[in-house]
């Protein structure tokens, strides 16, 4: 089904139409009034504008600052500041009180409220045939790519996240539109994907507040694949209460890092680049197309977007039959965002594999295998699981004196 919406929507590899590059300021950031944020005390740095932004040709150094494992939290929130800044728009803290929800069957009806205004949206639930509530549950933007009936026998439920209802992909003229942008007019600009991840944060709240017993709010995962994969590696960056993140076959916006993509492309191999990816849709927000002539400006780069979701569990499975993906820059950014998890001392909590030979969004058995160790350790809390994952049957040699010339620390 992902195929078809894809194939619906646009042509892999192709032109797409036009956006204007607006110049905004960055906003600052609101986050610590979030429910999803866990960084307290942190002495938040200015956001330089784009053109005082200094020009990096490596993948950004992702320890500047950071001496000690504590350090971490605050580092988190710097760079998930940038993130919102300059790529995706800032992700709205909800007014206390705001969420509700109302469940119908499988339907969770969730309302958020903002003022005189008002928006509701309906999660539709799966519940797994096997164990007892309250269960574990993964939640999908859009819906779950993954090996869903083997999941739903092994006791996770599934939640899909109605994302183009919240924040519409379709294509340049569907910029602001959905229910995110009807709620929050002030967010005129921002991306799609800042739009779900905060629709998923939402739909958290209310599973906290009892929405939906059957489920166990502190064992929630995220999954999505494809563009939608883009959108789970966002949502899981952007909220600490998700205990696993499942990025399938994202590609560029995704697992890719800009910069590498870029050389890529520039080697002559067809694939996807930042100036390319803010023509094609509103995934990013509008004033994020600056970057577009110079992806080395961006004071951070996708193995930061990945390191967001450390410590927590991290799964990304990459497809190498697409080109389109920018496997050896989704895989550059794999190894130097799994440098992090290292110097934080759990590098088994991060996992990447890499295997072609299936259509795109077709998870390939071997791949199965290792989702199921992930939701294992992660969402059923299995003790003993093996999910040391790394692995590509690609022949990417990464470049380190190029991409990651800086060291990782050991931490205390
Ligand atoms: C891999 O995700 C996207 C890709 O970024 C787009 O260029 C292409 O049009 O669609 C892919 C997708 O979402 O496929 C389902």
């Amino acid at each position: 089904a992902a195929l078809l919406v894809c194939a619906a929507t646009a042509a892999f590899g192709g032109g797409g139409g036009t956006t204007a590059a607006v110049a905004e300021t960055p906003q600052p950031s609101t986050s610590q009034t979030r429910p999803e944020d866990g960084a307290t005390g942190c002495t938040d740095q200015p956001l330089p504008a784009h053109a005082d932004l200094a020009l990096t040709a490596a993948l950004p150094d992702p320890f500047r600052g950071v001496t000690r494992k504590a350090d971490w939290p605050c580092k988190r929130r710097e760079v998930s500041r940038q993130l919102q800044a300059y790529e995706l728009g800032e992700k709205p803290a909800p007014v206390a009180g705001s969420v509700s929800a109302t469940r119908d069957g499988t339907s969770l009806t969730v309302t958020v409220k903002d003022g005189a205004r008002q928006i509701s949206f309906v999660a539709t639930v799966q519940l797994p045939s096997v164990g007892a509530p309250p269960y574990p549950a993964l939640i999908a933007i859009g819906r779950s790519s993954l090996n869903n009936a083997e999941l739903l026998q092994r006791g996770v439920a599934l939640i899909n996240l109605p994302n183009d209802d919240i924040a519409a992909q379709q294509g340049g003229g569907s910029r602001n539109q959905g229910k995110f942008f009807t709620l929050h007019p002030q967010s005129e600009g921002a991306g799609a994907m800042v739009g779900w991840a905060w629709g998923v944060s939402r739909l958290i709240d209310a599973i906290e507040q009892g929405g939906l017993p059957a489920i166990d709010a502190a064992r929630l995962g995220v999954t999505g694949c494809s563009r939608n994969g883009k959108g789970a590696l966002m949502a899981g960056a952007l909220d600490e209460r998700l205990a696993l993140t499942i990025v399938q076959e994202s590609g560029s916006g995704g697992t890719a890092a800009w910069r590498v993509s870029d050389a890529q492309k520039a080697a002559g191999q067809n694939v996807q680049t930042l100036s390319q990816i803010v023509q094609e849709n509103v995934w990013f927000r509008s004033s994020f197309a600056q970057f577009g002539a110079s992806a080395t400006r961006l004071p951070f780069d996708h193995h930061q977007v990945l390191g967001l979701v450390a410590p927590r569990g991290l799964l990304v499975i990459e497809n190498t039959s697409m080109e389109w993906l920018g496997n050896q820059s989704a895989w550059t950014a794999a190894l130097a965002a799994r440098e992090i998890y290292t110097a934080l001392g759990v590098p088994d909590r991060m996992g990447v594999s890499q295997q072609g030979g299936h259509n795109h969004c077709a998870l390939p058995p071997a791949q199965a295998v290792e989702v199921n160790a992930f939701v294992d350790r992660f969402l059923k809390g299995v003790t003993g699981v093996d999910t040391r994952v790394l692995r590509t049957d690609g022949t990417f040699v990464v470049d380190r004196d190029r991409w990651l010339p800086w060291k990782t620390p050991t931490l205390d």
